[in-house]
């Protein structure tokens, strides 16, 4: 669908709707947070009852983030309300967790992830987009929004987190035009990028010496691989938000083309989070062919098998794309 058509249809829906929630996808990253917590600055702005639902804790390095007026637990008894539902950065509706039972009706997707499976009424995707960030930028324009210092630090976290800081393949020239928009605001970029980059907790810090000792390598070191068992990072004091970024570990090695890192969930179910390096491997292909999503050089994908299983499954998924 065509932009400005997807922003009136959703300007028509936003004015018709009472009260609308906003879904930031489980395991948030900044981008989906970012994202949200913009989108809803700007339903504060045009007096729009908005809440953004939430079901896990709220991430440590996007804290100075939180802000509790706008967040909600979801609970399935309370949080039946609304009559607009917005997802943001959800490539599909597992990524809702347990709020996809309330993700009904009256639904918009709004997201960059070339995987995403159009599963709101209104779909709207765009994988040219480095991020969702960059998305509702536009989007908040078109909609003659005025920008806030505040406003301008969620879409700068979302689009400078989702480029790893401008770094990664999807930086686009919008990317920098967007940037240098923002920090017009006098946005405290040095203090930003510490707080997203390069501040980790110790348990965070253990967890990243671990997968460094856990390191495998396969296909001529052609692929690297962590596997974590739950008990090995629930002994570290680590949880499953600590992942976040473990991948850079295998990925950054030299001579790596594709990285992975397996996990055991605490729900036993195993996380597995790709990233290729080379063209010639793109990992949303094996992550769509195991129900997952995302981007051909950053995917991931929930395995029902056991850790070994999922592993060697894998690896076969790989070599069929490696030359
Ligand atoms: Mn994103």
């Amino acid at each position: 669908m065509e932009f400005n058509e997807f922003l009136n249809n959703f300007s028509t829906s936003v004015k018709k709707a009472h009260s609308i929630y906003i879904y930031p996808h489980v395991s948030a990253d900044g981008d989906t947070l970012g994202s949200t917590l913009a989108l809803k600055k700007y339903f504060d702005s045009i007096d729009k009852e908005s809440v953004i639902l939430i079901e896990e804790v709220f991430p440590s390095t996007y804290k100075f983030m939180y802000d509790e007026d706008s967040f909600e637990f979801y609970d399935q008894n309370e949080h039946d309300k609304a009559d607009l539902h917005i997802s943001v950065d959800t490539g599909d509706i597992n990524r809702l967790g347990k709020r996809k039972e309330a993700f009904k009706g009256e639904t918009i997707n709004i997201d960059h992830h070339k995987t995403n499976t159009n599963y709101a009424k209104e779909n709207y995707v765009d994988y040219h987009a480095s991020s969702s960030g960059e998305i509702i930028y536009e989007m908040l324009i078109g909609l003659g929004c005025t920008l806030t210092k505040e406003i301008a630090v969620y879409l700068y976290v979302a689009i400078s987190t989702d480029t790893g800081g401008f770094r990664y393949s999807n930086t686009n020239e919008n990317c920098f035009k967007i940037a240098s928009e923002l920090i017009k605001f006098n946005i405290n970029i040095s203090d930003l990028s510490k707080k997203v980059f390069e501040t980790n907790s110790i348990e965070k810090t253990l967890l990243m010496g671990k997968a460094i000792e856990k390191l495998r390598f396969f296909f001529d070191s052609r692929v690297a691989v962590v596997l974590f068992r739950k008990e090995e990072y629930l002994t570290l004091n680590a949880n499953e938000e600590m992942f976040d970024g473990i991948i850079q570990i295998p990925r950054n090695i030299e001579g790596v083309i594709v990285a992975a890192v397996i996990r055991q969930s605490l729900d036993d179910t195993v996380k597995v989070n790709l990233r290729s390096n080379d063209d010639q491997v793109d990992v949303s292909k094996i992550a769509f062919d195991n129900n997952g999503g995302g981007h051909k050089r950053a995917a991931g994908y929930t395995s029902n098998e056991n850790m070994d299983d999922t592993l060697e499954k894998l690896l076969h998924d790989i070599e069929k794309q490696l030359k």
